[in-house]
């Protein structure tokens, strides 16, 4: 039998690959003509994520139409407070909705309900089953402290205000709340792993909004205890870690939590990220996923940026963020042809 290369899987392992591999952030989703189609064939998001079989088409889509190095497994960070009991509603028009909130209902109130997450494990087995063999497989979930941020709140915001100051008010409930949604996220991500996906990324989306030590309390240590128990028990499996907003405490959320590879907004100068990362960890970012929509010559010098920035380590490129609704997708295509042709 012969192994074919996944030049994406190489580069988390420390390899770095001549032609950087590519996927984006939210590769799959609502840009695509043919995403929106069985989104609405299925009658709504979660909908699409519990019908395996659908939602590992979608997973698919963006690989057989650009053939990304890597492919997303669909499914939302939301699905962990699902399996530890609260109700996740997405209405029309709005952001995601938990029930009850625990910015005024116990942790301990909630019954855990983790065969909510069966038809993630089916829709992993489908994908791992139907997918090119150059391509790398990637799981997912949120970071502790993000997936607070819509327990706590019982919704999406902009600064996250109702979770840090029941973090400051109550460290002791708050940690409680921190540990439950980490020992869940141990056991999703390695259900994920041992039904087939071969890297896994923690999103921390709303790291930005911490001080230095609520970031040391909740986002480093939690990941790091994540990041220890996964390479227990699956070694040789990367997990990349995405801090985003975590700007000049990067280095230290690279260097302490044990992560192989680190995620980079694009916020951060790629030069500036170059120099103070750990020699020879793999990176991964940062183009701006409104230079993607912008397009042209604008496109092409950003990513000319941060492709000779991280021209001397092993280096993934995607967006500093997910992909954006309006992106058009003559711009991916012109996007992966330069990354593809450069040099
Ligand atoms: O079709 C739709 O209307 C649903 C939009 C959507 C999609 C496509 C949601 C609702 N989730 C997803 C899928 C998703 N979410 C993936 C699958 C892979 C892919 O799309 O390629 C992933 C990796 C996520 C991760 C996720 N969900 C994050 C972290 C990454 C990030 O963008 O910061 C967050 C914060 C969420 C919460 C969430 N889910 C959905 C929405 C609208 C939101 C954001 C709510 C808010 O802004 O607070």
């Amino acid at each position: 039998m012969t192994t074919v290369k996944k030049p994406l899987l190489a580069c988390l392992q420390g390899e770095r690959q001549p032609i950087p591999p590519v996927w984006l952030m939210r590769q799959a989703g609502r840009y695509l003509p043919e995403y929106r189609a069985l989104r609405a064939e299925k009658g709504g998001f979660l909908a699409l994520v519990n019908d395996s079989a659908a939602a590992a088409e979608v997973t698919i889509q963006p690989i057989r139409r650009f053939g990304f190095d890597g492919a997303i497994l669909f499914s939302d960070i939301l699905m962990v407070p699902a399996a530890l009991g609260q109700d996740l509603t997405f209405g029309v028009g709005e952001g995601p909705a938990l029930t009850p909130a625990l910015v005024d209902h116990a942790l301990s109130g909630l019954l855990l309900a983790l065969e909510r997450l069966n038809p993630v494990y089916e829709t992993v087995r489908q994908v791992a089953a139907q997918l090119p063999p150059q391509t790398t497989f990637l799981g997912f979930a949120g970071s502790p402290w993000t997936v607070a941020t819509y327990m706590v709140a019982g919704h999406g915001s902009k600064d996250q205000s109702e979770t840090r100051r029941f973090a400051y008010g109550d460290p002791a409930a708050f940690a409680e709340i921190i540990g439950a949604i980490s020992a869940c996220t141990i056991d999703y991500l390695s259900k994920q792993i041992e039904a087939g996906v071969e890297a896994v990324q923690l999103f921390d989306s709303w790291s930005g909004s911490l001080s230095p030590a609520q970031f040391e309390r909740w986002v480093i240590a939690p990941n790091a205890a994540i990041v220890a128990a996964l390479h227990a028990r699956h070694p040789g499996v990367p997990v990349i870690g995405f801090p985003k907003g975590a700007g000049e405490k990067l280095p230290a959320y690279a260097r302490e939590t044990g992560v192989d590879a680190v995620g980079v907004d694009e916020t951060i100068d790629p030069e500036w990220a170059a120099a103070n990362l750990p020699n020879g960890m793999p990176v991964q970012g940062n183009l701006d996923p409104l230079v993607l929509i912008a397009g042209g010559s604008a496109m092409a010098q950003a990513a000319q940026r941060i492709l000779d920035a991280f021209a001397d380590r092993p280096h993934i490129f995607n967006l500093g963020h997910g992909i954006l609704q309006d992106t058009p997708i003559a711009h991916v295509e012109q996007l992966l042809a330069y990354i593809r042709s450069v040099r």
